[in-house]
């Protein structure tokens, strides 16, 4: 996919600095150091996310506008241990308000990290996005640490440790190789071909036209 524009806009810390524009958002979920920010760097091309071998890297939940059409959503990590429990409960509510909030399309992308397996803390990831209903899928970074003869064994295993049936596809990516990020850009391209907003989502762009909620003018 070709993407002309691609911006930063905005460091949400809080539920009252989340953007609801109605806009198709595609949300990057995931445990601290899965390599979400990275990943969102590579689909675009730019390094416009902060990115860093310290897990806890992302701590608020970041925008970026993509041909000033959607959003690219970067959520802060879970299961940052060393993170203060203060600090952790803040997280839960930024991305908690945030997964609950109704604005328009949303498609979020669980990402597993393909060399260490899905934790117990990605298991609990997927249940509690399936138990919000929200349009997911599943990507497993870091599969050029996975020898190729071992991926396929891993990805069936990733699978079945997130209880999900036999058939269900799991996209294997390496920002570093470049490997799988145009299967993951198909997925989300059809997702923002996808079927039309539903008519609460269309009430809102509407209600939002004139003031995009981001702040920024044009
Ligand atoms: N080998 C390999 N390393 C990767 C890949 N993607 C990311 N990394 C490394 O993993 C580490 C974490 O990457 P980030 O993208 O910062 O991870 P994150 O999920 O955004 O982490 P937080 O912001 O802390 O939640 C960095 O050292 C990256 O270089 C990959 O595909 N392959
Ligand atoms: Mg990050």
């Amino acid at each position: 996919m070709r993407i002309e524009t691609a911006e930063f806009v905005r460091a949400s810390g809080n539920a009252a600095e989340l953007i609801e524009d109605g806009a198709p958002q595609v949300a990057f979920a995931g445990r601290s150091n899965v390599g979400k920010s990275s990943l969102l760097n590579r689909l675009l091309g730019r390094k416009l996310a902060h990115t860093s071998s310290t897990p806890g890297r992302t701590q608020t939940v970041n925008w970026f506008r993509i041909d000033r059409r959607y959003w690219f959503v970067d959520l802060p990590g879970y299961g940052f241990a060393r993170r203060s429990r203060e600090a952790r409960e803040k997280w839960a509510e930024v991305v908690d308000t945030y997964l609950r909030r109704e604005s328009g399309p949303r498609l979020v992308v669980l990402l597993v990290d393909s060399a260490v397996g899905a934790t117990r803390l990605d298991q609990e990831a997927a249940r509690y996005l399936d138990a919000l209903g929200v349009e997911r899928m599943v990507a497993a970074t870091k599969i050029d640490r996975v020898k190729r003869g071992a991926r396929a064994g891993r990805l069936a295993e990733i699978r079945r440790d997130l209880g999900f049936a036999d058939g269900t596809e799991i996209v294997p990516v390496s920002t570093t190789s470049g490997e799988g990020v145009r299967e993951l850009w198909k997925h989300i391209a059809d997702f923002l071909a996808g079927p039309v907003p539903s008519q609460k989502g269309k009430e809102r762009q509407q209600r939002n036209a004139q003031d995009d909620g981001t702040g920024i003018p044009g």
